[in-house]
């Protein structure tokens, strides 16, 4: 069985990131999903994302294609979750593109190109403007 790995905040989630999920479900058999946690965010992001940890867990959970998840604590632990889960390829974003380079002596490592024009900022900025309401 193929395994494949991906990790992502997946806040409010959107388009993209089923768009990613499904891709990544096609690269192999069996897909399993790193939520960063709130603290993960926090540091990364600099804001608390606007789902918790374990609402963002449970709406992965609930999609289609993804047969597994767990809490991302640290971006530093990536080798240890991918060898802790065996898994057989790291699928990302293309914003990430080259950085988890580092990996290709374990797995399989994937870029995918991301979906243009969402984002969850862009979510936020969208329902944030007059724009929005006056729709
Ligand atoms: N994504 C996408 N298209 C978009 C937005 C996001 O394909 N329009 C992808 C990202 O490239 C990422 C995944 O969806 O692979 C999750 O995106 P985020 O929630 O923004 O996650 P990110 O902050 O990239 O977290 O350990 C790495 C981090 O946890 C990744």
């Amino acid at each position: 069985m193929k395994k494949v790995i991906t990790f992502g905040t997946f806040d409010i989630p959107h388009v993209g990131h089923v768009k990613i999920l499904n891709r990544a479900r096609e690269l192999g058999d069996y897909l399993i999903v790193g939520v960063s946690s709130d603290a993960l965010n926090q540091s990364k992001k600099g804001r608390k994302p606007v789902y918790n940890q374990q609402e963002r867990m449970f709406l992965m959970q609930s999609f289609k294609g993804v047969d597994e998840v767990f809490l991302e604590e640290s971006l530093e632990e990536k080798r240890d979750y991918i060898l802790k889960y065996q898994a057989d390829v790291l699928v990302m974003g293309d914003d990430w593109q080259g950085k988890f380079d580092e990996f290709k002596d374990i797995c399989e490592v994937v870029y995918l190109p991301r979906t243009p024009s969402i984002s969850t900022t862009s979510v936020i900025e969208v329902v944030r403007s007059d724009e929005w309401e006056n729709k």
